[in-house]
Protein backbone atom coordinates (compact mmCIF):
# COMPACT_ATOMS: atom_id res chain seq x y z
CA UNK A 1 0.00 0.00 0.00
CA UNK A 2 2.46 2.44 1.15
CA UNK A 3 4.16 1.53 -2.24
CA UNK A 4 1.60 3.17 -4.47
CA UNK A 5 1.10 6.03 -1.81
CA UNK A 6 3.65 8.50 -2.52
CA UNK A 7 3.75 7.72 -6.37
CA UNK A 8 0.59 9.03 -5.88
CA UNK A 9 1.08 11.78 -4.40
CA UNK A 10 3.64 12.71 -6.63
CA UNK A 11 1.51 12.49 -9.47
CA UNK A 12 -1.89 14.39 -7.33
CA UNK A 13 1.10 17.30 -6.96
CA UNK A 14 2.06 17.27 -10.58
CA UNK A 15 -1.41 16.96 -11.77
CA UNK A 16 -2.48 20.27 -9.58
CA UNK A 17 0.67 22.32 -10.27
CA UNK A 18 0.24 21.69 -13.68
CA UNK A 19 -3.65 22.89 -12.66
CA UNK A 20 -2.99 26.16 -11.61
CA UNK A 21 -0.16 26.85 -13.72
CA UNK A 22 -2.52 26.45 -16.93
CA UNK A 23 -5.54 28.18 -15.33
CA UNK A 24 -2.53 30.85 -15.99
CA UNK A 25 -4.45 34.22 -16.43
CA UNK A 26 -5.02 36.15 -13.08
CA UNK A 27 -6.17 38.79 -15.05
CA UNK A 28 -10.02 39.99 -14.97
CA UNK A 29 -11.69 42.74 -17.37
CA UNK A 30 -14.52 44.18 -15.17
CA UNK A 31 -17.11 46.55 -17.15
CA UNK A 32 -15.96 46.92 -20.60
CA UNK A 33 -17.22 49.71 -23.00
CA UNK A 34 -16.43 51.84 -26.02
CA UNK A 35 -18.04 55.34 -26.88
CA UNK A 36 -20.18 55.34 -29.68
CA UNK A 37 -18.87 56.92 -32.62
CA UNK A 38 -19.26 57.55 -36.12
CA UNK A 39 -17.00 55.83 -38.53
CA UNK A 40 -17.79 57.97 -41.28
CA UNK A 41 -15.78 61.80 -41.92
CA UNK A 42 -18.65 63.97 -43.51
CA UNK A 43 -19.50 67.78 -42.55
CA UNK A 44 -18.35 67.43 -39.67
CA UNK A 45 -15.10 65.55 -39.53
CA UNK A 46 -13.66 66.12 -42.40
CA UNK A 47 -13.04 70.16 -42.32
CA UNK A 48 -13.07 70.35 -38.16
CA UNK A 49 -9.65 68.60 -38.14
CA UNK A 50 -7.60 70.88 -40.69
CA UNK A 51 -9.34 73.96 -39.05
CA UNK A 52 -8.36 73.61 -35.97
CA UNK A 53 -4.60 73.10 -37.76
CA UNK A 54 -3.17 70.82 -34.71
CA UNK A 55 -1.91 67.47 -35.05
CA UNK A 56 -4.65 64.68 -34.71
CA UNK A 57 -4.23 63.98 -30.50
CA UNK A 58 -2.73 66.93 -29.46
CA UNK A 59 -5.49 69.39 -28.89
CA UNK A 60 -7.11 71.07 -26.46
CA UNK A 61 -9.98 69.11 -27.10
CA UNK A 62 -9.33 65.79 -25.68
CA UNK A 63 -10.64 62.28 -26.91
CA UNK A 64 -13.92 63.60 -26.38
CA UNK A 65 -13.90 65.53 -29.78
CA UNK A 66 -11.82 63.81 -32.18
CA UNK A 67 -12.91 64.01 -35.39
CA UNK A 68 -15.86 61.10 -36.07
CA UNK A 69 -13.55 58.45 -37.10
CA UNK A 70 -12.30 57.69 -33.76
CA UNK A 71 -13.76 56.00 -30.27
CA UNK A 72 -12.32 55.26 -26.92
CA UNK A 73 -12.52 52.01 -24.49
CA UNK A 74 -12.41 51.53 -20.98
CA UNK A 75 -12.24 49.18 -18.17
CA UNK A 76 -11.58 48.23 -14.97
CA UNK A 77 -8.32 45.53 -15.22
CA UNK A 78 -8.05 43.57 -12.41
CA UNK A 79 -5.04 41.64 -11.24
CA UNK A 80 -6.04 38.68 -9.03
CA UNK A 81 -2.31 36.91 -9.01
CA UNK A 82 0.72 37.93 -6.86
CA UNK A 83 2.87 38.85 -9.78
CA UNK A 84 2.20 42.49 -11.20
CA UNK A 85 1.89 42.57 -15.01
CA UNK A 86 1.27 44.99 -17.85
CA UNK A 87 -1.10 45.48 -20.54
CA UNK A 88 0.88 46.53 -23.52
CA UNK A 89 -1.11 45.83 -26.38
CA UNK A 90 -4.99 45.87 -27.47
CA UNK A 91 -6.55 45.59 -30.69
CA UNK A 92 -9.79 45.16 -32.83
CA UNK A 93 -11.36 44.84 -36.24
CA UNK A 94 -13.16 47.61 -35.62
CA UNK A 95 -10.70 50.42 -35.88
CA UNK A 96 -7.22 50.85 -38.55
CA UNK A 97 -5.28 51.34 -34.90
CA UNK A 98 -5.74 50.49 -31.58
CA UNK A 99 -3.05 52.24 -29.14
CA UNK A 100 -2.96 52.35 -25.36
CA UNK A 101 -3.57 56.17 -24.15
CA UNK A 102 -2.92 58.17 -21.65
CA UNK A 103 -4.81 61.75 -21.03
CA UNK A 104 -3.85 64.44 -18.88
CA UNK A 105 -4.58 67.82 -17.85
CA UNK A 106 -1.36 70.23 -18.33
CA UNK A 107 -1.72 73.38 -17.80
CA UNK A 108 -5.43 73.14 -17.73
CA UNK A 109 -5.90 71.51 -20.98
CA UNK A 110 -6.54 68.07 -21.35
CA UNK A 111 -3.91 66.65 -23.30
CA UNK A 112 -3.12 63.09 -24.80
CA UNK A 113 -0.52 60.97 -25.61
CA UNK A 114 0.36 57.43 -26.57
CA UNK A 115 1.94 55.01 -23.87
CA UNK A 116 3.77 52.05 -23.85
CA UNK A 117 1.29 50.20 -21.67
CA UNK A 118 -0.35 50.17 -18.57
CA UNK A 119 1.05 48.35 -15.11
CA UNK A 120 -1.33 46.34 -13.31
CA UNK A 121 -0.50 45.96 -9.77
CA UNK A 122 -0.47 42.56 -7.89
CA UNK A 123 -3.42 42.05 -6.46
CA UNK A 124 -4.56 45.63 -7.86
CA UNK A 125 -6.25 47.44 -10.32
CA UNK A 126 -5.95 49.48 -13.18
CA UNK A 127 -8.91 51.53 -14.05
CA UNK A 128 -9.18 53.29 -17.75
CA UNK A 129 -11.76 55.51 -17.79
CA UNK A 130 -12.36 58.88 -19.80
CA UNK A 131 -10.01 61.98 -18.98
CA UNK A 132 -7.12 58.99 -18.00
CA UNK A 133 -5.99 55.60 -19.33
CA UNK A 134 -7.59 54.87 -22.38
CA UNK A 135 -7.59 52.29 -25.28
CA UNK A 136 -7.64 54.22 -28.32
CA UNK A 137 -9.49 53.48 -31.68
CA UNK A 138 -8.40 55.38 -34.28
CA UNK A 139 -9.82 55.08 -37.61
CA UNK A 140 -13.21 53.37 -37.20
CA UNK A 141 -13.96 51.08 -40.49
CA UNK A 142 -17.82 51.50 -39.24
CA UNK A 143 -20.40 52.74 -36.64
CA UNK A 144 -19.99 51.99 -33.46
CA UNK A 145 -23.78 51.82 -32.21
CA UNK A 146 -24.99 52.04 -28.38
CA UNK A 147 -26.14 48.65 -27.49
CA UNK A 148 -23.82 46.45 -29.78
CA UNK A 149 -20.51 45.27 -28.45
CA UNK A 150 -16.78 44.52 -30.12
CA UNK A 151 -14.69 42.74 -29.43
CA UNK A 152 -11.11 44.04 -28.00
CA UNK A 153 -8.16 41.97 -27.95
CA UNK A 154 -5.82 42.79 -24.98
CA UNK A 155 -2.22 41.60 -24.60
CA UNK A 156 -0.41 41.36 -21.16
CA UNK A 157 3.34 41.34 -20.71
CA UNK A 158 2.39 38.03 -18.44
CA UNK A 159 -1.30 36.88 -18.77
CA UNK A 160 -0.80 36.51 -22.70
CA UNK A 161 -3.87 37.50 -24.75
CA UNK A 162 -7.53 37.95 -23.70
CA UNK A 163 -10.35 38.93 -25.55
CA UNK A 164 -13.68 40.71 -24.29
CA UNK A 165 -16.47 41.94 -25.62
CA UNK A 166 -16.90 45.72 -24.77
CA UNK A 167 -20.63 47.38 -24.46
CA UNK A 168 -20.70 50.70 -26.95
CA UNK A 169 -22.27 53.32 -25.10
CA UNK A 170 -23.59 56.87 -26.04
CA UNK A 171 -21.23 59.25 -25.06
CU1 LIG B 1 -6.66 58.70 -26.93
Amino acid sequence: MKRFFIPLMIAIFILLSACTSSTGSTIEIEDPWARAAAAMVGEMGGHNMGDMGTPAGNTAMGEMQHAGANSGAFMVIRNNGNQADRLIKAESDVAEAVEIHLSEMKDGVMTMRQVDGIDIPANGQAELKPGSYHVMLIGLKRDLVAGEKIRLKLTFEKSGSIEVDAEVRAP
